[in-house]
């Protein structure tokens, strides 16, 4: 990709397309899934791969994301669970603070700390506010990161927080229910924090079924973000990205 993926991501915002990102965890693919899960995602147009998790075990991040891109041009973002999580043969990295807690390390602590490599590896930095939201049961992030989640009912807290990084002049928000969340994030909550928003909006978490990915995507997330649901049935790629490209809302 030519230009920047921060620019593309914002270009397709305002075409009022939305996007739909598959999230590999290191930990769980092998270069045989690895392989068939890459050629699913280029024949359903899939845009983006996020590439880490909340606890990454294993050391081959650099080997998947270049078997990936050895495979496709779809462009991989890193979305690390730590600053261990960077690897120069990805092309963009979401730089996460994770505004909704209040654990200083991952505010500013853990980035002041790999700034200098983070700066020194190219890749493109898009500094995202990282907002983890109640899925009804503690997830790998909400254990991790040693920080409340926002309760799922208090859109009030979501969007405060969305304005105040957007204000803060971070570049995204993500809202997360976390990796395999039992209650995927609202429609209602969705909504409240992409009302007040002009910056791009991420979902993900718990998010099973095509229907509920559109429905994201009509209450205002811009990208939908799948992990779980496709490492248990990758058929469902062209499912999901059927829903999620079928949307184009007027701006
Ligand atoms: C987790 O938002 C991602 O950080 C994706 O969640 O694995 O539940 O799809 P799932």
């Amino acid at each position: 990709m030519q230009r920047g993926i921060y620019q593309h991501i914002q270009e397709q915002k305002q075409a009022g397309k939305k996007s739909f990102a598959v999230l590999i965890d290191p930990d769980k693919v092998n270069p045989g899934n690895l392989g068939e899960l890459t050629e699913l995602a280029v024949s359903a147009g899939v845009d983006y791969f996020l590439v880490g998790g909340s606890l990454v075990i294993s050391n081959h991040l650099d080997d998947c994301i270049q078997s990936i891109r050895q495979q496709c041009d779809i462009p991989v973002i890193l979305f690390p669970g730590s600053p261990s999580q960077v690897s120069r043969y990805a092309d963009a990295l979401l730089y996460l603070s994770l505004i909704s807690g209040r654990n200083p390390e991952l505010l500013i602590g853990q980035h002041v700390i790999s700034a200098p490599f983070v700066k020194q590896s190219g890749l493109e930095i898009m500094s995202t506010g990282y907002m983890v939201i109640d899925g009804g049961a503690p997830t790998t992030v909400s254990y991790i990161s040693n920080a409340t989640p926002i309760p799922s009912d208090k859109h009030e807290i979501a969007l405060c927080t969305a304005l105040a990084g957007e204000m803060l002049g971070m570049k995204l928000i993500y809202m997360d229910a976390g990796s395999g969340a039992k209650k995927p994030i609202t429609e209602q909550m969705i909504s409240a924090v992409a009302q007040q928003i002009n910056i791009p909006l991420i979902v993900g978490g718990g998010i099973t079924d095509p229907e509920k990915a559109y429905k994201n995507c009509k209450a205002g997330a811009d990208i939908i973000v799948i992990g779980n649901a496709i490492e248990k049935d990758p058929s469902l790629i062209r499912e999901m990205s059927a829903a999620i490209h079928s949307i184009t809302v007027t701006v």
